[in-house]
């Protein structure tokens, strides 16, 4: 049976929540960490190993399945979770941040976007009915508004027209998503990092009404200190009862951080894009496994980790893989990163549950700054 979309709490500390996200395709406790699934797949991983890290929920891209393989090739193919083998929820972007990091191949309007394939330079055009179309053509669970998001820093007044015309932007987003049982459309704040503008944002978009509402336009080189405080500016505003979603972030530290002031999901393709370059996550900061002090290091990258790297495998292995160019090398550490990000993930809901997340933030913080074991 199909249920409705909704989030429900089970506890709070402060701002901080725990609770659970109900959807058509399974539920999903927060806060949780969506891994990235760009394309269809979790770049090195099959979905049986994602799942064995705890995943509840991934993230597709608009942006790059609309030029490959097309979105209408997903749907005569059953769908997105069919395709990639995924039958839990799926968050997909909707194209417009994709876009805007494409550079000079890309042309905005208040209308939407015409740019060029960055595969074979072909011409497309994004705009909020059609990338509200093509995430309904992949059967996304979730789908995003499609927005501008600007680079910071940048005027205010440079801040304000694009946050005001995403604004314009999601309720023709609103107009052209199919409303199904247990699915869900998020809106998605912008306004920089000034809070009148956060304010000015949420409330356009709680004025059209959305089952959750993303923060976006954080995390484009503002530093955290600048984020935060914008996060202590919005989150308050944001209805109770719904899911709270900061994209695009962040490293273990950011996590923290933003659950500590409201925030229920993130995606991030840190932990998967170290996985591939040789950086490993550990409760005690990150380690390069290319460094020459683990060559011949006969431990676990960490002793508390379940994963197959850990549990079948040295830090001397994982570096002689990365050395060596082997395959395995990835696949083993993107495994490794994301069972730290999910581990991560479930010690904070604990914690929130049992009512000792302030005690558990500081030994996570203690622990990041010791040396390795
Ligand atoms: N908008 C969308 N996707 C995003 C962002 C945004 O602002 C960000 C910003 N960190 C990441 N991904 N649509
Ligand atoms: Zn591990």
């Amino acid at each position: 049976m199909s249920t409705a979309f909704r989030w429900v709490e089970q506890a709070r500390s402060g701002r901080a929540r725990a609770g659970h996200l109900h959807t058509a395709h399974g539920t999903v406790p927060t806060p949780t960490f969506m891994p990235v699934g760009t394309v269809g797949t979790v770049k090195a991983m099959t979905m049986d190993a994602v799942r064995s890290t705890g995943a509840g929920i991934v993230l597709g891209n608009t942006y790059h399945l609309m030029l490959r393989p097309g979105a209408e090739r997903v749907r005569a193919l059953g769908g997105l979770h069919r395709f990639m083998d995924w039958p839990g929820p799926i968050l997909t972007d909707s194209g417009g941040f994709q876009v805007m990091s494409l550079g000079p191949l890309r042309k905005l309007d208040q209308d939407g976007v015409t740019f060029s394939s960055h595969i074979d330079g072909s011409k497309h055009r994004l705009t909020p009915e059609r990338s509200t179309d093509i995430q309904h053509a992949l059967d996304a669970t979730i789908t995003m508004c499609f927005d501008e998001c600007p680079a910071l820093p940048a005027a205010p007044e440079v801040i304000a027209q694009s946050m005001r015309m995403s604004m314009r932007w999601a309720a023709r987003c609103r107009e052209a998503f199919v409303q199904r049982l247990g699915y869900a459309q998020y809106g998605i704040i912008q306004g920089g990092t000034e809070a009148e503008l956060r304010a000015e944002s949420v409330r356009a978009l709680t004025g059209i009404g959305f089952e959750g509402y993303a923060i976006g336009g954080l995390a484009v080189g503002e530093g955290q200190e600048l984020m935060f405080s914008t996060l202590d500016a919005t989150t308050p505003l944001i209805p109770w009862d719904s899911p709270r979603y900061l994209m695009g972030v962040g490293t273990p530290d950011d996590l923290l951080g933003s659950v500590e002031r409201g925030v229920d999901m993130f995606d991030c393709v840190m932990p998967t894009r170290a996985g591939r370059t040789a950086r490993a996550y550990t409760e005690r900061g990150t380690l390069n496994l290319r460094n020459a002090r683990h060559a011949v290091d006969s431990r676990p990258i960490s002793p508390h980790c379940d994963c197959l790297a850990c549990t079948r495998h040295s830090r001397a292995y994982l570096h002689h893989l990365f050395r060596a160019n082997e395959i395995l090398g990835p696949m083993l550490l993107t495994w490794h990163n994301l069972a730290y990000y999910q581990r991560l993930m479930r010690g904070i809901r604990s914690a929130i549950v049992e009512g000792s997340l302030e005690a558990h933030a500081a030994w996570l913080r203690a622990q990041w700054a010791m040396e390795d074991w």
